[in-house]
């Protein structure tokens, strides 16, 4: 039993716009690199949109958002995490106007929430760069992509200052450096980027996340503007020192980011990566203050699997995972997408993140990707018996539970995919996350009707009991 989270702890779940809004054409929104991105994962990428693309109509969540909000609030949600698509906002991306109907739909779920007293937590820019910025600009390794940033952030901030206090600049950050062009809306393929293209994208948006952050705490002081990692602890195969090496040097590929939003500046042993592969990151005037004075209020992160690295490559087969992928280890089982599941690993990120930098953490996606079956449960009613995610979640919380006895500020926690939506990497309905069952099927077809899970219960009795039942 964990009796350790504090009073305010954020209980919640997290969403993101281009997997479960649907309606991507409506009310003047224009195409997001999602938009062209069907079946098949981040590497197929169609002319315009085919409709065998499920995020097409996502789960309708536009127009059923009242619908939803409800059954948060019923679970007793106190933070709910979504993104704004930003082609919503700025159909192309580069114009100065924005788009009225995309800004009042917004207005519409933030009132949603708070009329449940459900606060809103923000991402900026979930892997949906507007189309447009893609293919004319090569997406963030165009610098002009921090002006358009600017605008549609500044834009954000001023008309929601109101309604929303919690903020993230970009989804999974360091994610560009493995899915460049769902990440990063960048349109040269992968194989022919060079990393000195790939680097100088990744200043813009670290400028580009300081600038909001700069921007958010001028419009509204009160604003908590924090980043987010996809955060993967890394183990060294062996004790073998050589591997010790290559786990310190995969480490230090993830804290590159978090390193920077929150020490504002770049790490010694980057710049002997740099000079080593030649790249030489132009700072524009002002760069340099910017990321120094603008750091983040609080790191956020996902978590949902540990990886091992290795020196010696060829010894081993490489396993799947969450973007960053990473070597199986033998003392771990995993999903059946190959995602190695270890609650520990938890506790061992928010310790190492905590360590490293002593500012609040918060953990905004967590959760376990499974096949669910619709039954008819005891009252009659259609439901998924998930024991499978309430273990997974659970054995996550208690290390959660852990790390605050350790003395570790979190803020709060919202799993991932808290509705069933359309998965990233698969781009499939079959991959689900939620505690409410949507009627979809990797066809397309289904009601949308949605369903109370197992675990809808038993996150519920978690939040009531502020992390006590576990
Ligand atoms: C993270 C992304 C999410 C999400 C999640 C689960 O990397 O931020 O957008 O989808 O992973 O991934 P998947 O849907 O591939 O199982």
């Amino acid at each position: 039993m964990v009796k350790k989270f504090p009073e305010n702890f954020l209980w919640g779940g997290a969403t993101a716009a281009n997997q479960y809004e649907g309606a991507y054409d409506a009310d003047g929104k224009g195409w997001s690199v999602q938009d062209v991105t069907p079946k098949g994962g981040f590497g197929v990428v169609t002319e315009e949109p085919t409709e065998d693309n499920l995020k097409l109509v996502g789960i309708d969540f536009y127009n059923r958002y009242k619908e939803d909000i409800k059954l948060f609030a019923e679970m007793g949600f106190k933070v709910y995490r979504t993104s704004i698509a930003w082609s919503r906002i700025f159909p192309k991306g580069d114009e100065s106007e924005p788009n009225e109907a995309g800004l009042a739909f917004y207005d519409k779920v933030f009132d949603e929430c708070l009329k449940y007293g459900i606060e809103p937590l923000i991402t900026i820019s979930h892997y949906e760069t507007p189309l447009h910025l893609a293919r004319e600009y090569d997406g963030w390794t165009n610098r002009q992509l921090i002006d358009f940033y600017e605008n549609y952030v500044r834009t954000l901030f001023t008309r929601y200052k109101d309604k929303v206090k919690y903020w993230l600049t970009f989804n999974e950050i360091n994610s560009v450096l493995h899915a460049p062009f769902m990440s990063g809306g960048i349109a040269t393929p992968p194989e022919k980027l060079s990393k000195q293209d790939l680097y100088q994208a990744i200043h813009h948006e670290l400028v580009a996340s300081a600038l909001a952050t700069k921007i958010g705490h001028e419009i509204n002081p009160d604003f908590q503007i924090g980043c987010m990692v996809l955060a993967m602890p890394t183990y060294p195969m062996t004790p073998n020192p050589d591997d010790v090496v290559a786990k310190l040097e995969a480490d230090r590929q993830n804290y590159l980011f978090s390193d920077i939003h929150v020490r504002g500046k770049y790490p010694s042993y980057i710049k002997k990566y740099f000079a080593d592969n030649n790249i030489e990151i132009q700072f524009a005037e002002g760069d340099a203050e910017l990321l120094a004075e603008h750091t983040v209020d609080f790191i956020s992160f996902s978590y949902y699997m540990s990886t091992t690295e290795t020196a010696t490559p060829e010894k081993y087969e490489r396993g799947r995972g969450n973007i960053l992928g990473g070597f199986p280890n033998p003392y771990l089982e995993a999903s059946e997408w190959g995602w190695q599941i270890d609650p520990k690993g938890l506790y061992i990120v928010l310790n190492e993140f905590y360590d490293r930098y002593q500012i609040p953490l918060f953990i905004v996606e967590n959760g376990l990707g499974a096949v669910d079956k619709l039954v008819e449960g005891d009252d009659g009613e259609l439901t998924v018996i998930d024991d499978y995610r309430i273990d997974y979640m659970n054995d996550h919380l208690v290390q959660v539970g852990k790390a605050i006895e350790d003395g570790v500020e979190v803020m709060g926690y919202t799993s991932w995919g808290c509705i069933d939506l359309v998965s990233a990497s698969t781009a499939q309905m079959s991959k689900r996350y939620g505690f409410i069952y949507v009627d979809r099927n990797d066809d397309g077809s289904g009601s949308l009707d949605r369903y109370k899970k197992k675990s809808f219960n038993w996150y519920k009795e978690v939040i009531e009991t502020n992390g006590t039942s576990l």
